[in-house]
């Protein structure tokens, strides 16, 4: 227990150390008390942990939060957030703005948490990445952080391998990701930590918050299984400290991660959530709700503290960081940036590809040879023409990599050139993730990636984004260039069944904010639709594409396929324009869409087909342009697309139709499918000619 500030006798290191933590504490308490809500049993517990990694070991300069050989902190267990906020506010850590300037101000000020999880404050309920600098990744699902500290992982012993060269550890940082019961229970962190340990990533150290408590009260009512025999299992280094509050203890085991090679480090640490709390420590009433004023003035007299003081921050607290984080951060950044500096002069095209990455833009030729596909009735399955895309994305760009959850020859994900390599414990060059049947862990570990500002994808059947939903909706919410790549896109697979048939999984995705989904109609509007997704810097991506061959449309008679950078165009027209009717279509429904104009055509009626690859790029354009391509006065609409109608009422409106799915599929082959469900051109052709009381 600590003395508090102003005392006469000198502060040893011993009591500015308990000192630091008592305030990480009492700040805890004060914002959670203040708030009315929010988390104070951990932070109480854990302030020791994470004042020993951020004070005596990360190497992290306040200064410059986005400095890249930085060590990464996460705080997978969210709902200890003021853990976060407390440490980014001691040492001082700036802000940087979405443009990567470093803006001078704090990250976070003792305001922002005296405003703990108010309308703008900087110190939010949990860790949000986009939105206040220093957070290496948004948690708050449990599971979700140390699942993305593996892609973490994973990206630094890449760009250790590419560039890294000898004398020059451009990259050598590690990451350390707090874990609570929660984030070990949930399936995405044991896939993630099988994952990790297959990979043999010793730059990965998850600490587990041990502390027998979870919201409805003891682990003994839900999680009793031996977790260090588990991890074990995985092929983990397991460590050990009894007491949540032996700094030197934590401090020895943190630097036995740091020696320990080929494999991955967990340390189990036994603490006591609501520490120093006389009548909740060691009970789930710590876990999520104020103390109260009674208990925290008994809290703060346990640790010494000034029992009437709120939102203190003693002398010399701040001092203590600077000199420990601060000073070695400073040191450790000025460092690298003087080794930076020689290896530019020594390889000055690895330098800039490194400045590059730091900024996300893409290398200059970044496009080049990207396949144009001649007309063919036949066609080419969207799966395969963006097999070959990503083959000449990965060749032109260094460091765009990616894989599948084991379905790379069905997604056609694989990088077939020469040297690309797969990514294994034996081989960091690789550019071919292979992220084993783990869809969840996948996603979370690509959104790693792109944190650590790699460009990756993920591929799956797109009936299996359910697997990997819940960091889909989080590299949208951090706004990260996240891709991923789905195949299979709807009943394409028609003898595989209702299980393999997405429905309701576009209306899903389309209704994410912020994430981009695409569904390309043919092999061009594949490429084109890589392009635009190529660009995005600050928004994640999905790729639907078809199992089955499309018809590559003929771009003389059709219009080009750059109008996908619209996210709807005209495709074929009326002579003149002013169409009747228009029929819109996605993906593997746009060749129906254009027979059934055909048909129209030849019966003399004024029809327009309008390629809508993406409903977001499309809201996005200016109202003239939706306007032309879908003209108010057009009421007779036809919508089709392979997937649930939900939503298409926005662009049919209510006197138009929509074919789509109100039902699941069916196992059949797919022509008995497209009968079935009414994905017939002459089917769609009535339609129209319905809307326009032309039977
Ligand atoms: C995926 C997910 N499910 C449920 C929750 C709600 N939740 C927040 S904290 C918590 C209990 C976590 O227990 P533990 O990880 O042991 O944290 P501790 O209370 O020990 O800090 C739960 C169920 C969540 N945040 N994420
Ligand atoms: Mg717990």
């Amino acid at each position: 227990m600590s003395t508090i500030a102003n005392v006469s006798e000198p502060m040893t290191d011993a009591k500015l150390d308990q000192l630091s933590i008592d305030t990480i504490r009492t700040l805890s308490i004060d914002a959670v008390q203040r708030a009315k809500s929010g988390h104070p049993g951990t932070p109480m517990a854990l302030a020791p942990l994470v004042y020993a990694i951020w004070n005596r070991v990360m190497r992290f300069d306040p200064d410059d939060p986005i400095w890249p050989n930085r060590d990464r902190f996460v705080l997978s267990n969210g709902h200890a957030s003021m853990l976060l906020w407390s440490v980014l506010h001691l040492t001082g850590t700036k802000a940087v703005n979405a443009d990567y300037e470093r803006l001078g101000h704090p990250s976070v000020s003792l305001d922002d948490i005296r405003r703990f999880r108010q309308i703008e404050s900087k110190a939010p309920g949990h860790p949000e990445y986009h939105w206040v600098s220093g957070v290496e990744t948004t948690t708050g699902p449990l599971g979700q952080g140390v699942a993305t500290s593996v892609g973490m992982a994973i990206a630094e012993k890449w760009l250790a391998d590419r560039y890294n060269r000898p004398g020059f550890a451009i990259f050598d940082y590690d990451i350390y990701a707090v874990c609570g019961d929660g984030c070990l229970m949930e399936g995405v962190g044991s896939e993630a930590a099988s994952l990790a340990g297959h990979l043999g990533l010793d730059n990965l150290c998850w600490i587990y918050d041990n502390n027998h408590i979870t919201i409805e009260g003891s682990t003994s009512l839900a999680f009793t299984e031996d977790v260090a025999t588990r991890f074990l299992g995985y092929g983990w280094n397991i460590l050990r400290v009894g007491d949540a509050n032996d700094l030197d203890r934590i401090q020895q085991a943190l630097d036995v991660f740091r020696k320990t090679e080929g494999r991955p480090t967990l340390i189990i640490l036994d603490s006591h959530i609501g520490y120093g709390s006389p009548n909740k420590q060691d009970t789930s009433a710590a876990h999520g709700e104020p103390l109260g004023d009674d208990e925290v003035r008994l809290v703060k007299r346990s640790y010494g503290w000034p029992e009437d003081a709120q939102f203190l921050v003693p002398d010399g607290v701040r001092e203590h960081f600077a000199a420990g984080i601060g000073a070695r951060g400073a040191a450790a950044r000025a460092r690298w940036a003087d080794l930076l500096a020689s290896y530019r002069a020594t390889y000055p095209e690895l330098a800039s590809e490194v400045e590059a990455m730091q900024r996300r833009d893409l290398p200059a030729g970044w496009d080049r040879n990207l396949p144009v596909f001649a007309a063919d009735a036949k066609g080419i399955a969207g799966r395969d023409a963006s097999g070959k895309v990503l083959n000449v994305l990965a060749q032109n760009i260094p460091w765009f990599l990616g894989g599948s959850a084991d379905l790379a020859p069905s997604n056609k994900t694989t990088l077939t050139y020469e040297g690309a390599g797969s990514f294994q414990a034996g081989n960091r060059a690789g550019k071919n993730l292979h992220f084993g049947i783990r869809e969840h862990a996948m996603a979370a570990a690509i959104n790693g990636l792109s944190l650590s500002k790699l460009r990756p994808f993920g591929a799956t059947f797109f009936i299996f984004s359910d697997y990997a939903r819940p960091a889909i909706r989080l590299s949208a919410l951090m706004e990260l260039p996240t891709i991923f790549v789905f195949t299979h896109d709807a009943m394409g697979d028609g003898e595989d069944g209702p299980t393999h048939q997405p429905v309701e999984h576009l209306a899903s995705l389309r209704a994410i904010p912020g994430l981009i989904t695409l569904r390309p109609g043919d092999a061009n509007e594949v490429v084109e639709a890589y392009r635009y997704v190529m660009q995005l810097r600050h928004q994640p991506a999905a790729l639907v594409l078809s199992r089955q061959p499309l018809p590559t449309l003929d771009r003389r008679t059709y219009a080009p396929a750059t109008g996908v950078a619209r996210g709807a165009y005209i495709l074929a027209d009326s002579p003149g324009g002013s169409p009747d009717v228009i029929l819109i279509a996605s993906g593997s429904e746009l060749a129906l869409a254009v027979q059934a104009h055909e048909e129209l055509r030849a019966g003399g009626m004024r029809s327009r087909v309008v390629s809508m690859v993406s409903w977001e790029i499309f809201d996005r354009q200016a109202p003239e342009y939706r306007d032309s391509v879908l003209p108010p006065s057009v009421t007779a609409r036809v919508a089709v697309e392979q997937a649930s109608t939900f939503g298409w009422e926005r662009y049919v409106g209510s006197a138009g139709r929509v074919i789509g799915m109100k039902t699941f599929g069916a196992s059949a082959p797919l022509k008995a499918l497209q009968e079935k469900f009414g994905f017939e051109h002459d089917r769609v052709a009535a339609a129209a000619r319905d809307l326009l009381g032309k039977r």
